[in-house]
C-alpha cells in the first residue's frame, strides 16, 4: 500500500505540472521556472496549491481515501507528537474524565454553538478504518468512530465569507522557549468530506489520551499532522494570516506544506 501511495502522489505531482502548463499555455519559460528552489516558483504557484488542485481535479472533492478490513488491523495506534499535555485546562479535564469538556464551534457561523462528550456521543456516527501516514514514514491501521463534521456545520452555519475550519488543540508542541499551540485548519471542501469526522472512538474504545482524547479530527486524504489531536475549539475563518505565524498550521508554520495531500 505504501508503494501504491508514493506512486500516487507523484503522479499528482506530474499532473500538477501539467496543470500548471494549461493555465500558462504559451509561456515557454515554465519548465525551467518550475525547477526546485527557482525563487519564481513559489511567487508563481507553489507545488502546494497544485498539488491541491491536482488531486481535487483527478480525484474528486468527495473522492473516498481506502477503507480497510478489521483484520488489517495489526496492532495499537502507535502514538506521536502530544500524547499526555501538561496544559493545566486539559488535566483538569482529563482528571474528572472529560464530564466538563466542552468542543466550542464559533467564528464566520451563524449560531456559535458548544458541545459537550455526551452530545457529541448521541449524534450520528460514522466509524471507518483508515490508514495514517505520518510524515516521518510510518503508517498504522486503525478503526475511527466518531461525529462527521460536516453535521456540526450544518448545525452551526458557517457564514458566506466562511473559508477554513482551524482546529485548536489544548497542547503546545516543541520543547522550552519554543513551545507554541498546536493547531490545524482545513478548508470546507475537506471538511465537509464524508470522512471527517471528530473521533472519540478508536478501535472499539474510548479514545485513549496518547491518541487525542477526549476528541481529535481524522482528516483521511491528507497526512498524520493534519489530524489534529486534543481539540478545545474550531473556528470558522476567512484567512489565517493573523493566527501564529501566518500559515494555518502548527507544522506549516514550521515548514512543512498546509496541504499534506496523500
Ligand atoms: N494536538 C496535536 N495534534 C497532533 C499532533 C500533536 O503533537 N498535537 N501530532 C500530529 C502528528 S505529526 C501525527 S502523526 C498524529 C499522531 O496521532 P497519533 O498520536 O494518534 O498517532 O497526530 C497529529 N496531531
Ligand atoms: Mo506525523
Amino acid at each position: 500500500m505504501k508503494r501504491f501511495s508514493i506512486r500516487r502522489r507523484k503522479f499528482l505531482t506530474a499532473s500538477a505540472a501539467g496543470l500548471a502548463g494549461v493555465t500558462l499555455a504559451g509561456c515557454d519559460q515554465f519548465d525551467s521556472l518550475l525547477r526546485p528552489g527557482h525563487p519564481v516558483r513559489d511567487t508563481l504557484a507553489s507545488a502546494n496549491d497544485l498539488t491541491l488542485a491536482a488531486q481535487r481535479l483527478l480525484l474528486g472533492d468527495e473522492a473516498l481515501a481506502k477503507e480497510f478490513a478489521e483484520s488489517e488491523i495489526r496492532q495499537g495506534m502507535r502514538p506521536n507528537g502530544t500524547t499526555d499535555p501538561e496544559q493545566a485546562d486539559y488535566v483538569a479535564l482529563r482528571d474528572n474524565d472529560f464530564a466538563d469538556y466542552q468542543l466550542v464551534v464559533d467564528g464566520l457561523v451563524e449560531t456559535p454553538q458548544s458541545y459537550s462528550l455526551d452530545q457529541l456521543r448521541n449524534m450520528p456516527s460514522r466509524t471507518q478504518i483508515t490508514r495514517h501516514d505520518c510524515v516521518e514514514g510510518w503508517s498504522c491501521i486503525a478503526k475511527w468512530t466518531g461525529v462527521p463534521l460536516a453535521t456540526i456545520l450544518d448545525e452551526v452555519r458557517p457564514t458566506a465569507g466562511a473559508r477554513y475550519c482551524v482546529f485548536h488543540c489544548f497542547d503546545n508542541y516543541g520543547g522550552g522557549l519554543s513551545a507554541s499551540p498546536y493547531y490545524e485548519s482545513v478548508d470546507l471542501i475537506d471538511a465537509r468530506h464524508p470522512q471527517t469526522i471528530l473521533a472519540y472512538g478508536m478501535n472499539d474504545a474510548a479514545l485513549p489520551v496518547r491518541n487525542g482524547a477526549p476528541i481529535r479530527v481524522r482528516i483521511e486524504r491528507q497526512l498524520g499532522y493534519k489530524m489534529a489531536k486534543y481539540l478545545r475549539r474550531i473556528e470558522l475563518v476567512d484567512d489565517f494570516s493573523q493566527l501564529h505565524r501566518g500559515k494555518g498550521s502548527y507544522w506549516a508554520d514550521h515548514g512543512y506544506d498546509w496541504y499534506a495531500g496523500i
